[in-house]
């Protein structure tokens, strides 16, 4: 297992990266180019900018969160052959810049949805957290205007201006999209981008939708174990893997992450793990909590155990964290509480590797 990080790049974070290199036991970045717009081309010269920047602070760069896809390829619209060939050249672009893991998703309209961006629990710390209830009060455009608001100033990646300013457009031409039509769309894609993913050495690892249902009546389908098997057999790859982010499909307690994580490790799909811990109150209803199993709703020494066992070598990393210690900052990216988690995680992995080491 390789622990990672996420990291903005400099212009976009609070904290440096050599801070983030003091972290323990830490292999390497997971970064991503985020000034240039969904559906264009990164360009070389920028990647290999972040490259560099970030082994020169002796760290790897080596998995991408996220190549976000236009929504006119989740929408099946006639321009997407024009986009679909844009992220092919980006994938050719970051294989020569070593990338072996690209993370996206397919949701359409939003990206993670959560109805508070900094719930203060009882200890004081701040998290995000989703209430089903206060969803339903909200429009969609009163819910982006309150992730804006709640964000002050901070750039939310999955939240970019120009999808929030045409969301009652994007609305009507999801109107004619069910589950099954995106399931052919994204089909569409993979059968495209998966042989030059093959080809370059890159694995793509689709991101679980979060949370792991519909959003304002828009259609999800990347969210349980059935449908995450028949998004792996639309190209029959190992180019054609999965993120699995415990937070986002753990929010449906049906969802069984370690059995998940042991199901697709054993297939070769599993590509890169976010490990997050969630508070479930009700259905519906869920705080994002520290890592420590007792304070939330999945057993997270149960899911180190299931990526344990599949020797999973791929990259890892806490995911969202709290806000802790004063820290200020991007919602569920601060240092501390993330750090905070690594050790959280290495002590369980460390432990794993003891015991057999003694058996
Ligand atoms: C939010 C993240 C998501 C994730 C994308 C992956 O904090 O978990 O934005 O990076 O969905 O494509």
């Amino acid at each position: 297992m390789k622990m990672s990080f996420r990291w903005y790049g400099q212009q976009n974070e609070s904290f440096p990266l050599q801070y983030v290199r003091q972290i323990p036991g830490l292999h390497g970045v997971v970064g991503a180019l985020f000034d240039v717009p969904v559906g264009e081309v990164w360009p070389l010269d920028k990647i290999f900018a972040l490259k560099r920047e970030v082994e020169s602070a002796g760290l790897a760069l080596e998995t991408i969160e996220s190549v976000n896809v236009h929504e006119v390829i989740k929408l099946g619209g006639p321009a997407r052959d024009r986009y679909i060939e844009n992220y092919s050249q980006t994938l050719r672009n970051l294989a020569q810049i070593g990338i072996k893991v690209v993370c996206y998703n397919f949701m359409p309209v939003f990206d993670w949805t959560r109805t508070e961006l900094a719930k203060t629990l009882p200890d004081g710390s701040q998290v995000l957290a989703y209430d089903a209830r206060v969803l339903r009060e909200l429009t969609p455009e009163k819910m982006a205007a309150k992730m804006q608001q709640d964000a002050k100033g901070v750039m939310l990646t999955g939240w970019e201006k120009e999808r929030l300013q045409s969301l009652q457009l994007l609305f009507d031409q999801y109107k004619h999209i069910d589950e099954d039509a995106l399931f052919a769309n994204l089909g569409y894609f993979l059968r495209a981008i998966i042989p030059i993913a093959e080809q370059c050495g890159i694995k793509m690892a689709i991101h679980p939708d979060d949370p792991p249902w519909s959003v304002f009546g828009l259609p999800r389908i990347t969210t349980c174990r059935a449908n995450l098997q028949r998004i792996v057999d639309l190209v029959d790859s190992p180019s054609n893997g999965l993120t699995l982010c415990s937070g986002s499909l753990g929010a449906n307690p049906a969802n069984d992450i370690p059995a998940i994580i042991r199901h697709f490790g054993k297939q070769g799909r599993l590509h890169f793990g976010h490990v997050r811990n969630i508070k479930i109150h009700e259905p519906g209803v869920f705080d994002e909590s520290s890592h420590k199993t007792d304070d939330g709703s999945l057993d997270i020494v149960e899911i180190m155990q299931a990526y344990w066992d599949i020797g999973f070598d791929g990259p890892l990393r806490p995911d969202h964290g709290r806000m802790i210690w004063g820290e200020t900052g991007r919602p569920g990216y601060g240092l501390y509480d993330r750090g905070l988690g690594i050790m959280y995680l290495h002590g369980i992995w460390d432990t794993l590797n003891k015991q057999i080491s003694r058996e």
